[in-house]
């Protein structure tokens, strides 16, 4: 029963804990814009997600990974957005699906 009440009492802590952490992870925005992705590069933490944004008026765009085997968003169109969470440390090279020109780069570190 001792044991029992110094659990209850350690729950309060442990949830702020664990709600830091959550909010500790950041979303990084990159806007998508005449073609150019904004910023180009991007350096997060792992844990943390990109968001990417259409501002186009009228050209759809997406974000493929070459180096993992392709892995390709949904088409944005304008005013869509669409994001991703890095769990692995790496350097991440992107491109748009259908305008290979456009590249960018997320960095994310441990
Ligand atoms: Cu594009």
């Amino acid at each position: 029963m001792f044991t029992g009440w110094l659990k209850l009492k350690r729950a309060p802590a442990l949830l702020a804990l664990v709600s830091f952490l959550a909010v500790a992870e950041q979303t990084v925005e990159v806007s998508i814009e005449k073609y150019v992705f904004t910023p180009q590069e991007v350096t997060i933490r792992v844990g943390d997600s990109v968001k990417w944004i259409n501002r186009e008026k009228r050209t759809s765009h997406s974000v493929l990974f070459p180096q993992e085997g392709g892995r390709e968003s949904e088409r944005m169109f304008p005013d869509e957005s669409w994001q991703r969470q890095f769990t692995q440390p790496g350097r991440y090279p992107y491109t748009c699906g259908p305008h290979p020109e456009m590249k960018g780069l997320v960095v994310v570190s441990e």
